[in-house]
């Protein structure tokens, strides 16, 4: 029988159809799950919807992750309509345009705070509110993205790496705290995929081709390869399995020179 057949779950950081969330909502569809799907303001409303019409049960609705009131909302709206949730999908991130290009050591305080705030601190936030649906039937997984950055200087990509750090820490402290509820939260960090998060990021065509000469598979990841190994990690495949950071990366993080 299908994984998620009759398991509800939460999916943030859907912004169009090549989106590291939509493939694994696309994912955890095809194993019968009944979803929620997120959007980040109005812009991208139109959008979101337009992809969640191509899948069977899946509701539609607002949550800016700077917007407590947004995410209160979020949450009694899944109690209401759904009684509760039983997996957790976080894919936001965001950093200001100009700390992707100048120095990491120019980092204004605001774009230290952005960058914090939505793309390590919204996992806290959001994980708070899940804790306690995902209690109520016994358990649940949640899954974030992360990438290498937080191990290691990529150029430009700054203080991003720093909040993929505080976020990867977080993924450890909140499973401490969610475990014995038997809630398990995991990270995947991905190799680099041409998505809207990196569209207009100086230099992404070179890291990508630097991956498919030096990463052991000589390819990059697509993804639909994130979007199994989330479906793993958000599945009772993984039931012995928190506090991991999975790298999906064709194995890049182990080279050398
Ligand atoms: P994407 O642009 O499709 O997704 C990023 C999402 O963050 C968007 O849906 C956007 O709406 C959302 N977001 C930004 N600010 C938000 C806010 N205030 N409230 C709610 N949502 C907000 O790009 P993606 O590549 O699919 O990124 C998804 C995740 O994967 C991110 O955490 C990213 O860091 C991570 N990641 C991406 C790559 C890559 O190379 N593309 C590699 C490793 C990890
Ligand atoms: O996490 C990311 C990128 C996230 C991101 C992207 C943008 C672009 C548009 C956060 N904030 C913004 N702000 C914007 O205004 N990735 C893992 C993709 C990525 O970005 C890089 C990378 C990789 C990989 C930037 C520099 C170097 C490598």
């Amino acid at each position: 029988m299908a994984q998620f057949t009759s398991k509800v779950g939460l999916i943030v950081g859907v912004a169009n159809k090549r989106s590291i969330a939509w493939a694994i909502a696309q994912a955890a569809s095809a194993e019968g799950a009944t979803l929620i799907l997120t959007y980040a303001g109005e812009r991208l409303e139109d959008n979101v919807r337009e992809l969640a019409a191509t899948l069977s049960n899946v509701t539609v609705l607002p949550c800016d992750v700077t917007d407590d009131a947004q995410m209160d909302a979020l949450f009694a709206s899944i109690e209401a309509e759904h009684g509760g949730l039983d997996f957790m999908v976080h894919g936001a991130a965001f950093a200001l345009r100009e700390d992707l290009a100048a120095p990491f050591s120019e980092t204004s305080r605001e774009g230290f705070r952005v960058a914090l705030e939505v793309s390590a601190y919204s996992l806290v936030a959001l994980a708070r509110r899940a804790a306690p649906m995902m209690a109520a039937r016994g358990g649940g997984s949640i899954v974030t993205l992360s990438y290498l950055g937080s191990q290691r200087v990529f150029t430009n990509y700054n203080i991003m790496g720093v909040a993929k750090a505080a976020l990867e820490a977080s993924v450890r402290y909140l499973a401490s705290d969610l475990g014995p509820q038997n809630i398990r939260v995991n990270a995947i960090s991905a190799g680099p995929i041409k998505t809207l998060a990196a569209s207009g990021i100086s230099g992404f065509s070179n890291i990508l081709q630097t991956y498919r000469d030096r990463a052991p598979l000589r390819r990059t990841v697509d993804t639909s390869e994130v979007a199994d190994a989330a479906v793993f990690l958000l599945g009772p495949n993984s039931r012995g399995i928190t506090a991991e950071v999975l790298m999906v990366d064709s194995g890049f993080h182990a080279m050398g020179v």
